[in-house]
């Protein structure tokens, strides 16, 4: 029987008729307060004087139903002990209630909640081995696109970012895309308002630095771009871009394909080849499809590339001489080629990924692979 159901009996009814039974049960009195006074956790997000009132209120507290059951009613030949040991007790809990109050309260400290926490009431065991927080790893994306950037760093180009929120001059126009290209449509591109947007791609900063710098110009421009695209396995509405402009005098088309052909190399491994194939962009002309071996098959035809051998992984040409004009540049004096590419999609080539919302969903069992 627990001890609040006992302080509510009498001695009768607890069967106690000697001085042995009243000392048997003052004992377990005892060890009932030695051990409420050492639960921490019970205690813990208690007002401070609820053990104490618990114990030691005038009214209803542990010690005033055992005198008013015990003591009062005792029969009249053990009142002299249950006298004796209601007194003692009653001195006890006062001495220790205190005491055990004081030392849950210092449990509260982070020092002492340090350690495995099992006996929060003793001092913090500075021996135990400290806390070891894992340190993360580089998100998947940030680590395809640092190994792009290396790669074009040691070809001498230079890493340009820019505004994420862009005018409709910088993301369409000085693009050479005019009103009537689809890709203005709202379902294509977020507007903030009638003049802004948020980029639809990295383009808008090749102009910019175009602008900036002038020629002899190389760089390459990562970052994030966005689209009103439902997300599904191969769309999200935010994606990563990087883009290529190299801007001299002399530049040709050999250039753009040996600079793309030593980047794929690079990037997928030696035995990659290329393949280009006509396009169509307003900013490019020519224009051009890159294709990559399948680095799954080798080009033999697999379900990744559709058993066609190849898989498409980037668009680009000879910058359009109305786009170097609209940079500032006079295109009879220099040329330029550019590409663009989904940083994304290189890492779902390169990681065998087959759904990019992987890379957004911040689930740790798949980042903790990278
Ligand atoms: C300037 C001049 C030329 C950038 C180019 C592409 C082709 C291209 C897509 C690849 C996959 C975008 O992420 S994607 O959807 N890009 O195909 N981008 S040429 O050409 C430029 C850009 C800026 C001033």
């Amino acid at each position: 029987m627990a001890i609040d159901d006992k302080v509510v009996k009498t001695l009768g009814e607890l069967h106690v008729t000697d001085a042995a039974g009243v000392q048997a049960l003052f004992a377990e009195v005892r060890v009932a307060m030695e051990t409420e006074s050492k639960d921490c956790e019970r205690w813990r997000n208690q007002p401070p004087n609820a053990l104490r009132n618990r114990w030691l209120a005038r009214h209803n507290s542990i010690l005033a139903q055992i005198d008013e059951h015990w003591r009062k009613t005792a029969p009249k030949e053990l009142v002299p002990i249950v006298g004796r040991e209601f007194n003692a007790l009653k001195k006890e809990a006062n001495d220790k209630l205190d005491v055990a109050i004081a030392e849950i309260k210092k449990a509260e400290s982070p020092w002492a909640r340090s350690g495995t926490g099992a006996d929060r009431t003793q001092a913090p065991d500075l021996t135990l081995p400290g806390y070891c927080r894992s340190l993360g790893s580089i998100h998947p994306i940030t680590r395809v696109q640092r190994e792009m950037e290396d790669i074009f760093l040691g070809l001498g180009f230079a890493i340009e970012t820019g505004p994420e929120v862009e005018t409709v001059y910088y993301n369409f126009d000085a693009l050479n895309i005019p009103e009537s290209h689809p890709s203005r449509d709202d379902w294509d591109t977020l507007y903030v308002d009638a003049q802004t947007v948020l980029r639809t791609h990295t383009s808008p900063v090749q102009i910019r630095a175009m602008e900036k710098y002038g020629a002899p110009l190389y760089i390459v421009i990562p970052g994030k771009c966005y689209r009103n695209d439902k997300p599904d396995a191969s769309h999200s509405p935010m994606f990563h871009q990087m883009e290529g402009l190299a801007v001299d005098v002399d530049i040709t088309f050999a250039d753009l394909k040996g600079t793309l052909d030593f980047f794929a190399k690079q990037f997928f491994g030696e035995s990659v080849r290329l393949s280009f194939r006509p396009s169509f962009f307003p900013f490019t002309e020519p224009s051009g499809e890159v294709y990559v071996s399948c680095s799954i098959c080798d080009g033999q035809g697999c379900s990744v590339c559709k058993q066609s051998g190849w898989i498409e992984v980037m668009g680009c040409g000879m910058v359009h001489p109305q786009v170097l004009r609209n940079g500032g540049i006079d295109p009879d004096r220099y040329a330029g080629w550019a590409f663009g590419l989904g940083i994304d999609r290189f890492a779902m080539i390169k990681y065998g990924i087959d759904d990019i919302q992987l890379f957004f969903q911040s689930d740790l069992r798949f980042l903790s692979q990278f």
